[in-house]
């Protein structure tokens, strides 16, 4: 497969522009030769790497590695031709480049739409910066508002941890394959989403799942003051960009 991708001209499926639009900006803006990236996952993030490839073919980034935040990104990465590393190399990151499932006013985010979450936070966590890359569609008033929460359980512990998230008042789906099989994660872990409804306390919701020996990973990334780089699916606009209030 040859590098490609990253323009947005896609006019049968806005959405699908809009993403392209988001994550190929993301490259031309924050990434430069010499840096140690954060390759996130998901239908927005892979532009950015689309895009860095592009930029690597036509000679304009050099000395650019990733450490991607799953299989499918790195099997992207390596298609494309996009150097690759790891956090045992380079336990810091200069920039990291990645999408959401919502992104609220305070730039609070949910995550794991793909099961992606854990590795996603963990390379968030060595970054010096985050980007997230979305479409229009990803803002909400509040977190919570429009998609369930991904909790990433072990599995023998799976019926005490979905109990747990209904006793906080959770609607608790064990997440499936498009083809109704047991959905799991790179570690090889169940999902249970989470349907709370608008969160009123995010960071105290977090506190609270965080203590529990069973779940290994919640979708919410609280106070990682990420730049938000958003697109817009109706294409009235370019993309514009939500920085974390100073
Ligand atoms: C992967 O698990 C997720 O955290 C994604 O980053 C998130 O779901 C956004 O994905 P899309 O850009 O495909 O909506």
């Amino acid at each position: 497969m040859s590098r490609s991708g990253g323009t947005a001209d896609d006019p049968g499926d806005p959405q699908l522009a809009a993403k392209k639009e988001a994550g190929a900006a993301a490259a031309d803006r924050f990434v430069r030769s010499g840096m140690r990236l954060g390759l996130g996952s998901g239908s927005t993030a892979i532009w950015a790497v689309h895009r860095i490839a592009e930029l690597l073919d036509a000679g304009k980034l050099t000395d650019i590695a990733g450490v991607p935040t799953s299989p499918a990104t790195e099997e992207l990465a390596n298609q494309l031709g996009v150097p690759l590393t790891t956090l045992d190399e380079y336990p810091r990151l200069d920039v990291d480049i990645d999408g959401a499932d919502e992104v609220s006013p305070d730039l609070d985010l949910i995550k794991g739409g793909g099961g992606a979450h854990l590795r996603e936070m963990v390379v968030a966590q060595a970054s010096d910066h985050l980007v997230i890359v979305v479409d229009d569609t990803k803002l909400v008033p509040a977190l919570g508002a429009t998609h369930a929460l991904p909790v990433e359980v072990l599995p023998m512990a799976e019926r005490p941890e979905r109990e747990f998230l209904e006793s906080l008042g959770a609607s608790v789906v064990k997440r499936t394959t498009p083809d109704r099989g047991v959905f799991l994660t790179a570690q090889g872990n169940p999902i249970l989403d989470a349907a709370f409804g608008p969160i009123a306390n995010p960071a105290a919701l977090k506190l609270r799942l965080d203590e529990r020996a069973g779940i290994l990973a919640v979708g919410l990334f609280i106070g990682y003051r990420p730049t938000v780089l958003v697109a817009s699916a109706d294409g009235a606009q370019r993309v514009r960009t939500l920085s974390p209030a100073s």
